[in-house]
């Protein structure tokens, strides 16, 4: 891969916060997201070949059938952070209860994530991604189970690392959305797209149509006003939907429905963590009915519906959706 001349994510992060005492070792949590997911993306990469793919026949917290790579990911992204010497604690999709990360390793940050979103996917060798939100914890905070449930607009950065044709990590802070593209051979990442910014135009939405009979009325009203405007897109894949849409323009909507009426995605390591993402970029992030970045957390897996993408169309299907 050419790479002359580009920033590193290394360089990037350590300019970034190098005269920012209050976020102090915000890299060190960045570098070790990005060293667990080149870890991690060897391991979808060689997934197949290893029979990695398929199930332990274990369920994890949600009742979900695991698959081997969401274990070996959570395992590996709890290690780099864990030993980071910058994280207090880590809420996982994977993981029934807080890591809290105990002595003098422990430090001032708060990772919450979703270490292999879209694993159904894995078997069928679609992209997949990892997904996380990052508070800072209060000065002087005993950090308990309480401190990871702080709403998203508390964050201090957000990422993710979708592992598609590339492995982009897309990182976002108070100032700017960035993308950094996996060199696999040198274990690099450099920066690829600089100031992300959601287009104006929406060429996309993103939904599943199948949930559509199950919707109510005003909802119902508010998809069919998609369907009649944009092209569909939904690869099924959280990550992959929300990067493209980033990227090119367009929305993403996983609303309530009759089976789901808290949604199906989980808010407090993907619908924060995004809707920070997407709020940075110029966009907007919505339950239907309130600002996702606003919702007061109940518990540490609760589920969420999302309406997420360009701020525009976001805010006029929640107008649709929520009757306003
Ligand atoms: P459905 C993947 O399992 C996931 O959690 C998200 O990545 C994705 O957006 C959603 O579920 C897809 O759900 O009900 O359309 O299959």
């Amino acid at each position: 891969m050419v790479t002359g001349g580009k920033t590193t994510l290394q360089e990037y992060v350590e300019a970034e916060w190098q005269n920012k005492s209050q976020i102090q070792g915000l890299n060190a949590v960045i570098l070790a997201i990005a060293e667990g997911s080149r870890q991690v993306q060897q391991q979808v990469q060689q997934a197949a070949l290893a029979d990695a793919l398929g199930t332990t026949g274990e369920t994890n917290v949600q009742g979900e059938i695991v698959q081997r790579l969401d274990e070996a990911s959570s395992s590996i992204f709890v290690e780099t952070l864990s030993t980071s010497g910058h994280v207090a604690a880590i809420g996982c999709e994977e993981i029934e209860d807080p890591v809290i990360v105990d002595g003098e390793t422990g430090g001032g940050f708060i990772v919450l994530m979703d270490p292999l979103d879209g694993s159904s996917n894995i078997d069928v060798a679609v992209s997949i991604g990892s997904i996380f939100g990052i508070w800072k914890k209060a000065p002087g905070e005993t950090v308990n189970d309480d401190s990871l449930l702080k709403k998203g607009n508390e964050q201090v950065a957000a990422a993710y690392v979708v592992y598609g044709s590339s492995t982009v990590l897309v990182l976002a802070t108070q100032d700017a959305v960035c993308g950094f593209t996996l060199d696999a051979q040198s274990g690099i990442y450099y920066e690829t797209h600089p100031n992300i910014l959601i287009p104006d135009a929406c060429p996309y939405y993103s939904t599943n149509e199948g949930n559509s009979k199950g919707l109510d009325e005003p909802t119902k009203k508010a998809i069919a006003l998609l369907r009649d405007k944009y092209s569909q897109r939904y690869v099924g894949s959280l990550v992959a939907d929300f990067h493209r849409n980033l990227l090119k323009g367009g929305i993403f909507a996983y609303p309530a429905d009759l089976n789901r009426r808290d949604g199906r995605l989980r808010l407090m390591y993907e619908a924060n963590p995004l809707g920070f993402v997407a709020e940075q970029a110029g966009g907007a992030a919505s339950t239907g009915y309130e600002r996702i970045l606003d919702v007061l957390p109940k518990e540490l897996h609760q589920r969420t519906p999302l309406i997420l993408g360009n701020k525009d169309v976001v805010e006029s299907t929640v107008s649709v959706i929520s009757g306003d």
